[in-house]
């Protein structure tokens, strides 16, 4: 048989283009890099961090410091799993270097 006696399930000619069909894939779930707001933590120490580790332009760092100052808690990025994860490690542990008590946690975003 040739490819142009072929026909469809519904009876009309086949064009012989074959698809085949995808794996499914899933998007990962998102989660919420939370900073919070504490007395000790110097202004430009917080500032730096949001520059460094979540590549924000020193004016949206600014933003998101006074945020989480007036507020008690702002979100630094939304990222998969490990990479948030990863954040709030580098964070974390340069805060105790510096001895500032600054806190950083995850929350599984809702937007989904
Ligand atoms: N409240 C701190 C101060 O007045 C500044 C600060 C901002 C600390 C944001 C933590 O996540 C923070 N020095």
């Amino acid at each position: 048989m040739s490819q142009s006696d072929r026909r469809n399930s519904d009876g009309t000619p086949s064009t012989g283009v074959v698809t085949k069909p995808r794996a499914k894939t899933k998007k990962p779930s998102m989660y919420k890099v939370l900073m919070l707001n504490d007395d000790y933590t110097p202004m430009e120490f917080v500032v730096h961090v949001l520059e460094r580790f979540f590549a924000k332009s020193h004016e949206d760092a600014v933003r998101i410091m006074l945020h989480v100052h007036h507020r008690g808690v702002g979100v630094c990025g939304v990222f998969t799993y490990e990479i948030a994860e990863t954040k709030v490690n580098q964070v974390m542990d340069l805060a105790r270097q510096h001895q500032h008590p600054l806190q950083c946690t995850i929350e599984k975003d809702g937007t989904e």
